[in-house]
């Protein structure tokens, strides 16, 4: 036992307004990455009315959405999905570092909790695994992050 005062959050009450940032790029991968998040949120007690999905072109363009997102305000957490696989596109490094970056970076201009859960793997197989099949789904994973987040950043006040 211990007197050690512990702040944490929680995954119920289903509070706060959810974007859902979405990649149009690899879609038969991240359409099951926003079928996990929007599952996981819904589980949690979060309605329809407090979620909102905003289609991006793709991971580049991920970070952008997710500022002008965060700029129109009303929005307690953003869930940004997607999934850059490296299979021969030559840019794949460039693509995933900038889509990291700029995630990380909204997050810290706005004191918004951005969740990642965009995929960067190396084969279709590697994304496959982790998008609902033996790996997890990394858009349940970003959900679950959101709402303890939500709930966390309530709590801290
Ligand atoms: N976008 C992705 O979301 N995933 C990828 O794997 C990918 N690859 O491999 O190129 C990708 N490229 C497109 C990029 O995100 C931009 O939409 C494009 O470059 C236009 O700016």
């Amino acid at each position: 036992m211990t007197d050690i005062k512990t702040i944490e959050g929680t995954f119920t009450g289903g509070k706060g307004n959810y974007s859902i940032v979405v990649g149009r790029w690899n879609s038969f991968v991240v359409e099951h990455l926003l079928e996990g998040a929007l599952d996981t949120l819904r589980r949690h007690g979060v309605s329809d009315k407090q979620i909102t999905i905003v289609r991006a072109p793709g991971a580049f363009e991920i970070p952008l959405v997710c500022k002008a997102v965060a700029a129109k305000g009303n929005v307690d957490a953003i869930i940004a999905l997607g999934a850059v696989i490296r299979g021969g596109t030559p840019h794949f490094e460039y693509v995933a570092g900038e889509c990291t970056k700029g995630i990380a970076m909204v997050s810290m201009e706005y004191s918004l909790p951005v969740s990642f859960g965009v995929l960067t793997v190396d084969t279709i197989e590697q994304a496959v695994e982790r998008s609902g099949s033996k790996a997890g789904n990394k858009g349940e994973e970003a959900a679950m992050s959101a709402l303890e987040m939500v709930s966390l950043l309530g709590k801290l006040g």
